[in-house]
């Protein structure tokens, strides 16, 4: 897809940006986008989780449905395609039949009404097969649909407003370390339905960065399947993956933290993403982690640094895998609520204390998960502030289920009405205020499927949850909280369910 062409800017007013911008539908969401930029972020303690962040105007996500094509093209051969794509115009779909193609400089300006749509005619059988995709601030509103990526190049897509990448198979050729697609200067990017994986070397799949004081914004990372991610290193003695910078999803770095990216990534299914102790990696503030699966992956949804983060509504299965993780906290105003988390190796939930250049969890609202660890569930850090642990269930398999980073509760706790049941296990700590927030008592779970959830036995979790939570109005299921909320991320419901766990057969490029 080497657009190669001086003549994309002189080929046609309709693809100059201030001509393209002419269009009304495109002033508009200019303007949205400006006024969201100004507003507050949510505060995520009190706002649901299918709620975006102020910041992304996008929704439903753009592209849901595409706009009609106003002219397609098909073309067979690489200068057929490079022809096209040199004189594309807002609302062109080019379509490329099977075959193996280059990639190169893609600036070709589409807009909402008109999107420029470069689609393979049968999808996977057409292979970027050489070249690195690069994209300039002129590149608006591009789609990619259906390709199957097998460069040993990568994805550098700078600037692009509204580009999209969705259907796709990404499987680079590496020779060595390699970040895949990475985002920088973009806004209202979406990465959607493709497969990523499998990857050998050290790198992110998806990298949301940044230059000059600047994070890409406004990403949206949706009903991907993102699998098979290395699991070289060293990690001591646990004989699993651990090369730092090997994150199925970084977003940012530490010197964005104070910025706000406001991405969203839900409803995708990580299977065996062993390449980090971070599977997702969060280093910029106001992003939202919802709705995924994770399954036999070797690390942890990571708040790492930066604020006002939601994880909600996430089902992890670590299968007992040798480093795989829950949640882990770091930052301030983050909220985590109706997920469930089972079968993980290392902590189900971790409230970090920070160390010299991280600061600690303070302000975190954790309520209505339900943890299932392994040897250990909880561990709270000796310098995490003011935080809520509320309304959970906590068990651990042997082993202590809390651990404590200091000698007594961290300042400003506020810890009720969780069910610990510690079988085995023992508790860890003792007196206020753990010995009362931390019931030694059965939920008498039943097994849905894969999930261990409340049944009619449920007396200890039924009705029984403390205090007014109104982000977490609806349960993992999707099931609306009655009025006596119960503890855990399941409600006792007779409603419909509107999620479960993802399946392969419901992400990637051949998903509905
Ligand atoms: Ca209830
Ligand atoms: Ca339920």
């Amino acid at each position: 897809l080497d657009a190669g062409s001086a003549d994309i800017r002189g080929d046609a007013v309709d693809v100059d940006a201030p001509q393209t911008s002419g269009d009304a539908r495109v002033d508009a969401a200019r303007d949205a986008e400006v006024d969201g930029d100004m507003d507050a972020p949510l505060d995520p303690t009190t706002s649901a989780c299918d709620r975006d962040p102020a910041s992304t105007s996008a929704s439903p996500p753009w592209g849901d449905p595409m706009p009609a094509c106003i002219a397609t093209y098909d073309v067979a051969t690489q200068a057929e395609l490079d022809a096209r794509l040199g004189k594309a115009i807002a609302g062109d779909c080019i379509v490329v039949g099977d075959g193996t193609y280059a990639i190169g400089a893609l600036d070709v300006t589409g807009n909402a009404a008109r999107p420029i749509v470069v689609r393979a005619q049968h999808r996977g059988k057409t292979v970027i097969a050489s070249g690195t995709l690069t994209t300039s601030a002129k590149t608006a509103y591009l789609v990619l649909d259906g390709f199957d990526w097998t460069t040993t190049g990568s994805l550098r897509i700078d600037g692009c407003d509204h580009c999209r990448l969705t259907r796709n198979r990404f499987r680079l050729t590496e020779t060595a370390d390699m970040d895949w697609i990475v985002l920088t200067n973009t806004n209202h990017v979406r990465i959607d339905h493709n497969e990523i994986g499998p990857k050998a070397h050290t790198g992110n799949p998806i990298s949301i960065f940044g230059t000059g004081g600047a994070v890409a914004r406004n990403t949206r990372i949706d009903h991907n399947h993102i699998h098979d991610l290395q699991t070289g290193g060293d990690y001591p003695s646990k004989g699993c993956g651990f090369n730092p910078g090997g994150e199925a999803i970084r977003v940012g770095v530490s010197g964005l933290a104070a910025l706000s990216s406001a991405t969203i990534i839900e409803h995708n299914l990580f299977e065996r993403c062993d390449g980090d102790p971070e599977t997702i990696s969060t280093k910029t503030s106001d992003n939202v982690v919802r709705y995924n699966t994770f399954r036999s992956t070797a690390g942890s949804i990571s708040l790492r640094v930066g604020d006002r983060g939601r994880v909600c509504g996430n089902f992890v299965f670590g299968g007992g895998k040798a480093c795989s993780g829950g949640i882990r906290l770091i930052g301030e105003g983050h909220a985590v609520y109706d997920n469930y988390v089972e079968g993980v190796d290392g902590y189900a939930l971790e409230l970090h204390a920070g160390d010299p250049t991280h600061p600690p969890v303070a302000n975190a609202v954790v309520v209505f998960n339900t943890f299932l660890g392994g040897d250990q569930s909880l561990y709270v850090g000796g310098d995490a502030k003011d935080c809520v642990i509320a309304n959970n269930i906590f068990t651990a398999k042997s082993g202590t289920l809390i651990r404590l980073g200091g000698t007594a509760a961290p300042p400003g706790l506020v810890a009720m009405a969780n069910l610990a049941p510690l079988g085995a296990a023992k508790l860890g700590v003792g007196g206020a205020p753990w010995t009362a927030a931390f019931l030694d008592r059965d939920p008498s779970f039943v097994l849905r499927g894969e999930l261990s959830v409340l049944g009619p036995a449920s007396t200890n979790a039924i009705g029984a949850a403390e205090g007014s939570y109104p982000a977490a109005s609806v349960d993992i299921d999707g099931q609306a909280r009655d009025d006596h909320p119960d503890i855990g991320a399941d409600e006792l419901s007779t409603s419909a369910i509107e999620r479960s766990p993802l399946t392969p057969a419901e992400v990637g490029p051949g998903s509905p």
